[in-house]
Formats: structure tokens, C-alpha cells, sequence
């Protein structure tokens, strides 16, 4: 049964749509279809090979120059086997097996380079086969074997189990690499504060989904949950709870660590000079003091960006940023500044008369956020941007990569943004935190980023999405559920080919049964329709 389906998704109506899920999966699928997100290339075969956790093993091929162990691979090994083999633990139970009983992952890499963090360059791609009695994965950096698990998460999609409970993987050739480098979550830990647990089990699931990128919107008006270790009281002070609801030094290390050992890079933000009400708790002289009838009201507005205090305070907070997330890359935010506050403030207003800004603020925040960015090149760190700094702004050489969030024409600020020769990260279609009607995983998945007249070049510089869980309605009682499967969705098309996966009709099954996989591995998914899982959630 071949099922058509229209490249224009307009074209997939809903009852076409269940109707041709119906029969995909009274056919079954492929095992190699059902990896998820879609890889490049897959060349499938039904012939099938038995596999057992007493002679199942990883191994790498000897090269004469390299060192053969990584803790990184060799932790992912581990992982792996137990997600492969559910209650076996890896190396417990091997039992002495000839030659021809043995099943061995064998990993080979081009860059034996297994120290480090993944960055926004280190290739992803991997090549996988598996043969009789073995399977080698080849790739160019470790982060490739397993960057957000690649090579190795894809392994363990190809392995089913038979109705007995007997396990297989079918003869496969899969030559894979992501379509786009950096497909990020935004978890914000401000309007709620999420217990690391919550965030270690997402980036374990973001590793299934082949997302690279962990967003921390760490602080925001609500809370400053990041202990500082110059600043100590923004945390005492702007946390919900100055101990229990804060990330002390090490519960970021620990998140690093971890997202790092998955492949994930972690991006840190912190958002100013608006969004910044927590801050000013802890930090006197920080926040604009605005104005009532020509005295102040006793309520503050964004950072006041006319004092020399508020510089040094930056530098070194940033400062400390910078040494304290291991990637190049720092979030600045620059997002919706209320100007209000600025204008009733007479110390604002004549430093504007001073700058010959007139009564233009947006003049002022460009002001603010050029020296920030300043700052922050100084670090030797690269700023990403909310797209609000680049409409407002003039002299835009100076930024380098824009994440586009409003809604609306969407592709045509894309357009805008690369066309001034700057990178570009797609927020807007992928907002997952609220509920309601438009509470539907086709509508993530039929986003097509690059779908805007504009040449090769232009195009290369659009990098990525990523996937938003804003805080507003979400704390760790409903995160997994609102996140997963549906921010699956966002990540095969960020990973795969758009040709080979426009159709919604073929996604669904698939998706379906990747959401039974995540079940499977302790992720709380919801459901996408009716339907059940072999193995259903405990
Ligand atoms: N918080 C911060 C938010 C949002 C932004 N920045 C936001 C605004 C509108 C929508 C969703 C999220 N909650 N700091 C904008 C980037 Cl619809």
C-alpha cells in the first residue's frame, strides 16, 4: 500500500488523515522506519539477527594510534545496554560464548578526541551497519558515536522484541547527519523552579530526540535561582527560597556534566534589561526606580542602563558566566523592554537628552545591549540575541546570531535577519508551554524554516530551531507530558530530511511508536490519539 501524500501540507485533512494511519499500522511498521527523528539514509532488510543480553557487547576498533577507551563512550555503553536490555546491567552476565554467539556494536571515530565539550561545529554524523553477528558504527568525533546519542540512540531504536520477549535487530545500513547544527530546548526555571531531577530526566529524553541544545532561561522576573558565587545575594534574596529553590555551584556543574556525557550543549541566559524584576532584590541600584507625578513610585523597571555602576555590575556577572558554562556561546535575551518606566524616570530622560536619543528608547536599550554584547565578546563568547535587539537596532554588525520567538510572519524576519548577513534560530512555530485547541503535534511538524526566497548562502545561515517550554503553566508535575512526544516532532525536522518527511500521515504511526519508547524508558509522553502501547507506563 503506497500512500500518497501532497510535499503541501495544507493538503492533509484530518479524516485522510486517520483513515491512512489506520491501515499503516494494521500493516506494521519497518523496525529501521521507526527510528525517530527519520534518518538521511536507510537501507532496511528483513533479515533479522537474534540478540541476547549475556553475549550482547560494545567494543571499539582497534586503530594502532589511539587509545582504546572514552569515558564518555564507555558511559554511554552502559546506558545504552540497560536501555537495550531492560533490568540486565552491562558486563554482569557475559558468559564465556564462542565466536559466532557474540553480537559486538563495534564504534570506530575519524577524532579520537574524547575530552571536551560538543560545540555548535562537531560533526554529528555517524554510519551505521549491522551484519551478521555485528553492527559498526562509524564517526567523525565522539560526539557523532553519541551526540545526543546519534549513532548509539539509533541502535537502540532498531532493536524489537518478538512476542515471546526474544530480541532482534534486522540487517540495516544507515548513513545519517542532522539537516540542521543546533536544535535546542528552552527550559525557564524562573516562573517555576524545577528540581534538577526534572531537568537531568528532559535531557535524557532530549538525547532519544536527537536535540543538542539545552536553552536555560535560568532567570527571569519571578525568581533568580542561580546561586552566584560573586553575587550571592541575587539568589538569598530573588530565589523563591533562598535555599531550596535555588542551582547551587554544583547542580550546574551536575547539569553540564551530564548534558555533556548526552551530547548536549548547555546555553545559558540571562535575560536583560527587561526581565529582570528578581534581580533587583539582591542587587540595590540595579533596576530603574520609576515615576509617579514627579516622585518615585516605589516599583522599578528594566536595568538602568545610565549608570557606570550597572556596567561593572554586568561584567562581572557575565564574567563569571562565562567561566563557569564551558560554551562559547551566552544568551543575552534583550526581549520585550517596557519602556514606560524609562520614560517617567527625569535621570533617564536627560541622559537620553544627553545621547541625543530624543524620545527614542529603543535607542537606549540598543545602547544598553551593544555594550553588553561588548562585554561578552570580551569573554571570548559569542551573544545570541532575542529578535527584538535586531528590529530595534541600527548598527547591527555588531550582533551575530538572532533567535526569532514572535509569532505572526515568522519567515519574514528570518528572511530580514539573514539577508543583514546574520545567524538565525526559529523559536516562534515551537512554543509547546500553552495549552489549548492549537495543543497539536502536526502544527510543529509541518514547519518548514527554510520555506523564504532566499539564496544558498542565506539559507546556511538559518542554524536551527528550538523547542520553548516558558514557565508560566509548567513545573515538574507536568513537564514531561506537555514537552514529549510533541517537541519529538519539532526534532525531525530538524533533523531530517524536509523531503522525506512531509507527510503528517506518515509521521503519525511512527510517531506513536516512538512515544511507546519513550514510555518505555521512564518518559511520561502523552498520548497523540487513541491507541496503546505494548509496553505501557508503569
Ligand atoms: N519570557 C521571556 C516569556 C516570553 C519571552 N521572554 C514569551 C513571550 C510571549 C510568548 C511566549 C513567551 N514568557 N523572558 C519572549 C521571548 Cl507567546
Amino acid at each position: 500500500m503506497k500512500v500518497m501524500c501532497s510535499v503541501n501540507p495544507g493538503h492533509c485533512t484530518l479524516i485522510k488523515y486517520i483513515f491512512l494511519l489506520l491501515i499503516i499500522i494494521h500493516l506494521g511498521l519497518n523496525t529501521a522506519e521507526s527510528v525517530w527523528p527519520l534518518p538521511q539514509i536507510v537501507i532496511p532488510s528483513p533479515e533479522r539477527y537474534q540478540l541476547k543480553p549475556q553475549s550482547f557487547s560494545f567494543g571499539y576498533r582497534r586503530n594502532l594510534d589511539t587509545k582504546h577507551s572514552c569515558s564518555v563512550l564507555d558511559a554511554a555503553f552502559k546506558r545504552y545496554f540497560s536501555i537495550l536490555f531492560p533490568g540486565y546491567t552491562y558486563g554482569n552476565d557475559t558468559l564465556q560464548l564462542s565466536e559466532n554467539e557474540v553480537f559486538t556494536l563495534t564504534i570506530s571515530l575519524d577524532h579520537h578526541d574524547c575530552q571536551g565539550y560538543p560545540n555548535q561545529d562537531s560533526s554529528e554524523r555517524y554510519k551505521l551497519s549491522v551484519f551478521a553477528g555485528q553492527a559498526s558504527l562509524n564517526a567523525e568525533t565522539v560526539w557523532g558515536s553519541l551526540r545526543a546519542s546519534t549513532g548509539l540512540e539509533t541502535f537502540s531504536q532498531l532493536v524489537y522484541q518478538d512476542d515471546f520477549g526474544s530480541y532482534y535487530v534486522n540487517k540495516t545500513e544507515i548513513e545519517d547527519y542532522p539537516q540542521f547544527n543546533y536544535r535546542g530546548i528552552l527550559l525557564d526555571t524562573s516562573r517555576h523552579y524545577l528540581p534538577v531531577q526534572a531537568i537531568l530526566k528532559t535531557l535524557d529524553a532530549m538525547a532519544y530526540s536527537k536535540f543538542n541544545v539545552f536553552h536555560w532561561h535560568l532567570v527571569d522576573d519571578p525568581s533568580f535561582p542561580y546561586q552566584s558565587q560573586k553575587f550571592p545575594d541575587l539568589s538569598n534574596k530573588g530565589a523563591f527560597h533562598p535555599v531550596t529553590h535555588i542551582y547551587t555551584q554544583s547542580d550546574v556543574r551536575r547539569v553540564i556534566s551530564y548534558a555533556r556525557m548526552r551530547g548536549i550543549r548547555v546555553l545559558p541566559e540571562f535575560d536583560s534589561p527587561g526581565h529582570t524584576k528578581s534581580w533587583g532584590k539582591g542587587q540595590s541600584e540595579l533596576l530603574t526606580s520609576c515615576y509617579r507625578g514627579g516622585t518615585p513610585s516605589g516599583t522599578f523597571g528594566p536595568v538602568n542602563p545610565t549608570l557606570p555602576s550597572t556596567y561593572q555590575f554586568m561584567a562581572s556577572l557575565l564574567k563569571e558566566v562565562a567561566s563557569v558554562f564551558p560554551d562559547p556561546y551566552i544568551h543575552l535575551g534583550g526581549d520585550e523592554v517596557d519602556f514606560s518606566c524609562w520614560r517617567s524616570n527625569p535621570y533617564i530622560r536627560a541622559f537620553m537628552r544627553k545621547m541625543g536619543f530624543g524620545l527614542d528608547f529603543s535607542k537606549l536599550e540598543a545602547f544598553y545591549i551593544e555594550k553588553i554584547v561588548n562585554i561578552t565578546s570580551v569573554l571570548r563568547k559569542t551573544s545570541i540575541v532575542w529578535q527584538d535587539v535586531f528590529d530595534y537596532h541600527e548598527r547591527r554588525k555588531f550582533l551575530s546570531v538572532v533567535e526569532v520567538w514572535k509569532q505572526g510572519c515568522y519567515l519574514c524576519e528570518v528572511r530580514r535577519v539573514v539577508k543583514a548577513g546574520l545567524r538565525v534560530i526559529l523559536a516562534s512555530p515551537w512554543y509547546l508551554d500553552q495549552p489549548g485547541p492549537t495543543h497539536n503535534w502536526a502544527r510543529y511538524y509541518n514547519v518548514w524554516p527554510l520555506a523564504f526566497k532566499g539564496t544558498e548562502k542565506q539559507k546556511s545561515l538559518v542554524i536551527g530551531g528550538e523547542v520553548c517550554l516558558w514557565g508560566e503553566y509548567v513545573d515538574a508535575t507536568n513537564l514531561s507530558p506537555r514537552l514529549w512526544p510533541r517537541a519529538s516532532a519539532a526534532a525531525e525536522r530538524l533533523w531530517s530530511n524536509e523531503r522525506q518527511t512531509s507527510c503528517v500521515e506518515r509521521a503519525f504511526p511512527r510517531l506513536q511508536e516512538f512515544r511507546c519508547k519513550l514510555l518505555r524508558r521512564g518518559i511520561q509522553a502523552e498520548p497523540l490519539y487513541v491507541g496503546h502501547c505494548k509496553h505501557e507506563y508503569q
